[in-house]
């Protein structure tokens, strides 16, 4: 069957009690046994759910995998895969990625014994540099988040010389966009939060693999952490999930119009896009990936302090952390979603603090760009340049006022 159709019936059998055509919400923590022992495979909602089982059966026939387990956020999915490994292990990760990922490895795994080396996975020699005979895990996103970097899935996989597991957030493609787990990955882990939830009203993630073992393993960590997801999230996100294709296709299709808009206008310094010809890996993308995606970061022309204001002014694209909803969403890594990573890391990797990163939504496109345009025109004067290409000479960053709440993450 084909993707849409399996993102509308795979899990989604009619309820076998009332014929509910669709999956009912279990808001049940227990089932009761009609003897010690005896009952319907279900006895304790943390380990499992029917409401939960079905979105993991949906997920797990998006990706063609054996195996979905639903955890209660992307980052409960990324507690449990890491805690497959022990004390004095070693993962090799992704020097660009969500800064809570940054976070789990640098502020809370490395006091269990954790090690951890963040390498540009985008330098296979660097990759290969980084691996130490402890090394048990590559842990990577593709397009990273939020410098849209590519990784070579099937590349890092090669790599491996131990049996390391490799490990892809896939939260920025979604399985429609892009397989990891065809390309050798042993691990695809997702924030549902994002694209398969799709409208921004619940936070989930999962992990996605063929590997029994490691499914079981998983399915132990989630009843074991408690990091498992609820009856009325899973049936939110199961209900997005059913028009992911539709979504993506949308997104994609906007973030296009939107990338070209952008890399058009003399204000704007750089476009982050791996659709866009110019992306570096733009060929690595169209082998690797089906789509690139609906997100786009970008550099503005003019002193740093013009993306705060751009961020300020845009109506449609809602000032907000996260990604992947219908809605439009403009953020700045820097002191949002990226502001748990040191400064000095941060200008390393590119994620300035004249990065924007935008979430395109499927609203008109032609709406999206006037709203992007509104804002932009509005600050052109601190760019050096006019509306029209003309110098207007250099801006004066004394015109826009500090913002508060300097480097404070909040996700
Ligand atoms: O928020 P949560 O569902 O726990 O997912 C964490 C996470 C994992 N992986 C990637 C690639 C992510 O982008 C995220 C969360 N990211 C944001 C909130 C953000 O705005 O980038």
């Amino acid at each position: 069957m084909d993707f849409a159709t399996r993102a509308i019936h795979a899990g989604q059998d009619a309820d076998p009690t009332t014929g509910a055509t669709i999956v009912p919400i279990y808001a049940t923590s227990t089932y009761t046994q009609t003897a010690v022992g005896e009952h319907k495979g279900f006895d304790y909602s943390r380990v499992s759910n029917p409401t939960r089982l079905s979105l993991e059966t949906q997920l797990a026939a998006l990706e063609e995998a054996r195996h979905c387990v639903a955890f209660g956020s992307g980052l409960g999915a990324e507690s449990a895969i890491t805690s497959l490994l022990s004390a004095g292990d070693h993962v090799v990760v992704s020097d660009d990625t969500y800064g809570g990922t940054y976070r789990l490895f640098t502020r809370v795994l490395d006091r269990f014994g954790l090690e951890s080396t963040f390498v540009d996975m985008t330098d296979l020699a660097a990759v290969r540099e980084a691996i130490r005979p402890n090394t048990k895990m590559f842990w990577l996103e593709t397009p990273t988040n939020p410098m849209l970097r590519i990784i070579d899935i099937a590349a890092i996989a090669a790599l491996r010389t131990n049996g390391e597991l490799v490990v892809v957030d896939n939260t920025f493609c979604t399985p429609y966009f892009q397989s990891p787990l065809a390309l050798g990955a042993d691990i695809a882990v997702y924030s549902a939060t994002k694209y398969i939830g799709g409208h921004s009203d619940v936070i989930g993630g999962a992990a996605i693999t063929n590997d029994d073992g490691i499914a079981e393993n998983l399915r132990f960590l989630g009843k074991t952490l408690g990091a498992t997801l609820g009856p009325f999230d899973a049936f939110l996100i199961t209900r997005g999930a059913k028009t992911l294709a539709l979504r993506m296709r949308e997104h994609e299709h906007n973030a296009h119009a939107i990338a070209h808009f952008l890399t058009e206008r003399d204000d704007v310094s750089e476009v982050f896009y791996p659709g866009l010809a110019s992306h570096p890996q733009h060929e690595l993308a169209r082998k690797q990936m089906r789509g690139f995606g609906g997100i786009i970061s970008l550099t503005l022309r003019g002193p740093e302090s013009r993306a705060l204001e751009v961020a300020k002014r845009t109506k449609l694209f809602s000032l907000a952390e996260s990604l992947g909803g219908v809605e439009s969403l403009i953020n700045h890594p820097a002191r949002m979603t990226h502001g748990s990573i040191p400064k000095e890391e941060r200008d390393r990797r590119g994620i300035t603090d004249g990065l924007l990163r935008l979430s395109v939504g499927i609203e008109s496109a032609s709406d999206l760009i006037a709203d992007l345009r509104q804002a932009l025109d509005a600050t052109i004067a601190l760019a050096g340049v006019t509306a029209n290409g003309a110098d207007a000479g250099v801006g004066d960053p004394d015109r826009i006022p500090a913002t508060q709440n300097e480097g404070a993450p909040t996700a």
